[in-house]
């Protein structure tokens, strides 16, 4: 797709055949309703690695985005930059429709930090097979740690979000904690709530709550309009007025947010309604959110799009969640 040319993946590692399989099961059970505790939403904890999440209770939302809102976001990008814009870009956000996900779940407040994933590392994360998939661990071969080739000293922050890794990498990390990344479903969930809404506050764009390609940002699109105080990514959590419903941060821009699922332009045309999972196999992973040095149409809560999970680039990082609970998510056919 013209975006991944124009946002200059130039780490881009072809991986080779991918077989790692998603967490696929075929039925389901109305009792899965109530088999996660009620609590309130956003409901705050620290998991076992100390790290802060926020409660997503069991509900139904709206995913993807209607024929009107994918050709008017077709027409903002001819505004924006038109040499970048393709209208198939955004057709992979068809249809809107109504999504069940029957239990609740913990996702991090925060998009996983330098300081966060450092610990990781130091419990010999890179080391230990069983946090790895076969694929993951043939991918990293004798490396230790990450390899931050590429990626700028100030992006290696502690507070700043772990941007520079792969899929493989965010999914190590993720099993390390417990939990695991997050379907779409779960991610556009926790970014839109109940409402269809957006953006993670609503409806209208407000270039003041989010860390994306503003004035400052070193891009040909960035948006003259607004000053959000970064040219790249932001410490996580610096937009406090950006939350979504839930009270998870940065769910829109500052970096990209990898997925659990295998990337499919007919996700919303042929998937379950509930509990939805991506096919069992693909070429590359799904990532959300948008991130600092993309137009603010990419933040919207329906935007997706995916790379080969070997990629990595300061623009994506993660979240990881955590299911109380086996869930049987239902695979695409
Ligand atoms: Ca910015
Ligand atoms: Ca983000």
């Amino acid at each position: 797709m013209q975006m991944r040319i124009v946002l200059l993946f130039a780490m881009l590692l072809l991986t080779g055949i991918i077989t790692l399989l998603v967490p696929v099961h075929s039925t389901h059970s109305a009792d899965l309703l109530t088999a996660t505790p009620e609590r309130a939403v956003g409901t705050q904890r620290v998991d076992g690695r100390g790290v802060s999440q926020v409660w997503v209770p069991a509900g139904e939302f709206i995913a993807g985005s209607t024929e009107d809102q994918v050709n008017g976001t077709y027409q903002t990008c001819l505004d924006i930059w038109p040499q970048m814009c393709l209208p198939q870009e955004y057709l992979a956000e068809l249809y809107q429709h109504k999504v069940t996900l029957t239990y609740g779940y913990w996702i991090d407040q925060y998009e996983v930090t330098n300081a966060a994933y450092q610990e990781f590392v130091k419990d010999g994360g890179y080391t230990r097979r069983e946090y790895w998939s076969e694929e993951g661990w043939l991918w990293k071969g004798s490396q230790t740690g990450p390899n931050d080739w590429g990626c700028e000293p100030e992006l290696l922050e502690p507070d700043m979000p772990r941007s520079c890794i792969t899929w493989y990498e965010a999914e190590a990390y993720a099993r390390w904690r417990g939990g695991e990344l997050p379907t779409e479903a779960e991610w556009e969930y926790a970014a839109r709530g109940t409402d269809g809404r957006v953006y993670p506050w609503g409806d209208d764009f407000d270039g003041t709550r989010l860390n994306y390609c503003d004035s400052s940002c070193p891009n040909a699109w960035g948006d003259a309009r607004f000053e959000d105080g970064y040219s790249r990514t932001a410490p996580v959590g610096s937009f406090p007025e950006g939350v979504s419903w839930v009270g998870a941060y940065d769910m829109a821009g500052n970096v990209w947010e990898w997925t659990a699922d295998w990337y499919d332009a007919l996700y919303h045309q042929s998937g379950s309604d509930i509990d939805p999972a991506a096919p069992d196999q693909g070429i590359e992973k799904v990532l959300r959110g948008g991130s600092w040095n993309m137009p603010y149409i990419f933040s919207r809560t329906a935007y997706r799009d995916g790379v080969l999970p070997g990629s990595w680039s300061s623009i994506i990082g993660f979240r990881v969640v955590s299911r109380e609970i086996s869930v049987p998510l239902t695979a695409l056919p």
